[in-house]
């Protein structure tokens, strides 16, 4: 067992003000095998006093100075990336590959866009007599969760950073080793004492005392819409800024003219991807009806060869386990329940796949014949279970698609870009991907409609989200 016990506070590691430890438990062995501490209030408070004393300098700080602590961050991840990706994989269950692959890389990117970004802004516009001038919302608090640890940190910390921000981050206790790195490596590029604290924590403590601080001017939280709804309530009398990126049940909607092989093995291996534990998986594919029957064979026969495994051993490919015990145990209810309401059931099930007899594995599961109302088809499951569901015509499509309540992702497969396009901009969600193109990070931005959240994340939207809007109305004296 291994002791993580400080926090990062002020350019330095220190002690918590009171003891109080927590296990970090491998999700693939079931054991635990670190020990992080929780902190209190008053661990909170410090952290928070010293973003705010940095924010005086380093928001005056110079464009290059700022990119230039980026471009260092982003080549100390590459230094660590290693490290990073065992963390990650032990925390949260990622086998080796993905972890190297996937959950490292998209972190990196984020600040490498945000410095270039920083060198292009325009922070002065002048519009006749008036100026308008953007500057730094101040003190930032970031809560994160554990699916995509080094995605989600990133994506706050970033344009944090670009913009002269100083933070304060409460990383998932489920996953917090990966960002204790993040902290090594801010250390390490230079980043001044106060600009980045990191107090580790769970929700209902520090989690919910940050949303509610005096001192901190934004929150940016990613997690269930459950707790950003908490962290919207505790922050409002305060009015801080608030930026939630939230769950999600995202469509898939199968055009007729898609190439229906491709469209449905690759929305399976999508859905799969990370165990199913991503808030834009396509959990809803929605195919014509008279394409039901061959959809439903291309579905089994998908999730059927979908490798199961951990860490080092788990071949590329191979879908780790859910990353917690609470989380296996929401999946199992949920699958049980597709049963249960008469969902059809394809492939996977209840219970650890063949060959497993511990660790949060799960089969990659897929159920026909769902309708809307299902529970399956309504919650997150947050696991790799994909609900198909028919549809009649392409405006039934659309109306299935928008029928929840969340609007964070999209997927449209058409033989046809505009036909695809036309589909997609009647769906209300904050990303569209056709026929399987992934996200671009610098070029696109993130975030959900409805109950999928508040704001934007990723590149420039992401960037201005960070910014406080002065307008300057005035004349030279005549
Ligand atoms: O999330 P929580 P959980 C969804 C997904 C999943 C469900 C539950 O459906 O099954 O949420 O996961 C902090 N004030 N997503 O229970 O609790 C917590 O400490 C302030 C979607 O793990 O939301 C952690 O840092 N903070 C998702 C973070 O919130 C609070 C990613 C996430 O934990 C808090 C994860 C409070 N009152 C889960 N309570 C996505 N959008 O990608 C908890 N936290």
């Amino acid at each position: 067992m291994q002791d993580y016990l400080k926090f990062y506070i002020n350019g330095e590691w220190v002690d918590p003000e009171t003891p109080r430890t927590l296990e970090v438990e491998n999700p693939a062995t079931e054991e635990p095998f670190a020990r992080i501490s929780l902190g209190s209030e008053a661990d909170v408070d410090k952290a928070v006093a010293a973003a705010k004393a940095a924010f005086e300098s380093f928001s005056q700080t110079s464009v290059e100075f700022r990119a230039e602590l980026l471009e260092k961050i982003a080549a100390g991840i590459q230094e660590r990336a290693s490290d990073m990706a065992k963390a990650i994989s032990d925390e949260m269950g990622a086998p080796m590959w993905l972890a190297s692959a996937a959950q490292v890389p998209a972190g990196m990117g984020h600040y490498m866009a945000a410095a270039k970004i920083l060198r292009e802004y325009q922070w002065e516009e002048e519009r006749g007599a008036t100026l308008i001038r953007k500057e730094p919302i101040g003190v930032c608090g970031f809560i994160t969760p554990w699916n995509w640890p080094q995605n989600q940190i990133a994506c706050k910390v970033a344009p944090a950073i670009a913009t002269g921000c100083t933070m304060v981050l409460k990383p998932s206790e489920i996953a917090p080793l990966d960002a204790m790195i993040v902290a090594e490596i801010f250390h390490d590029a230079g980043v001044p004492p106060g600009v980045f604290n990191l107090v580790n924590g769970d929700g209902p403590g520090v989690g919910a005392y940050m949303s509610q601080h005096p001192g901190i001017d934004m929150m940016s939280f990613t997690g269930s819409t459950r707790a950003g709804v908490l962290v919207s309530q505790a922050a409002a009398p305060t009015v801080k800024r608030v930026a939630l990126e939230l769950g999600g049940k995202s469509p898939n909607i199968v055009l007729p003219d898609a190439d229906l092989k491709k469209a449905v093995s690759g929305g399976v291996m999508q859905m799969m991807t990370n165990t199913g534990q991503s808030c834009n998986a396509p959990s809803r594919m929605l195919v014509q009806k008279d394409q039901q029957e061959e959809a439903i064979a291309i579905a089994k026969a998908t999730a059927e060869q979908v490798k199961v495994g951990a860490g080092d051993e788990a071949p590329r490919g191979a879908m780790g386990p859910i990353s917690n015990g609470n989380q296996w145990n929401k999946v199992q209810d949920l699958i049980q329940k597709g049963i249960d309401e008469g969902a059809t059931l394809v492939a996977g099930g209840t219970g650890r796949p063949e060959g497993f007899n511990k660790g949060y594995f799960t089969k990659p599961t897929v159920f026909a014949n769902v309708t809307n109302d299902m529970t399956i088809a309504r919650e997150e499951i947050f696991g790799p279970v994909l609900c198909i569901l028919p549809y009649d015509t392409e405006e039934d499509a659309i109306r299935i698609a928008n029928d929840t309540v969340y609007g964070l992702s999209s997927y449209v497969q058409s033989s046809d870009l505009n036909h695809a396009r036309k589909v997609g901009n009647q769906i209300r969600a904050g990303n569209v991907h056709i026929n399987g193109a992934g996200p671009d990070f610098a070029t696109g931005a993130f975030g959900g409609y409805k109950q999928s959240g508040i704001g934007r994340e990723w590149g420039d939207y992401g960037f201005e989200e960070f910014l406080e809007v002065k307008t300057v109305f005035g004349n030279a004296p005549a």
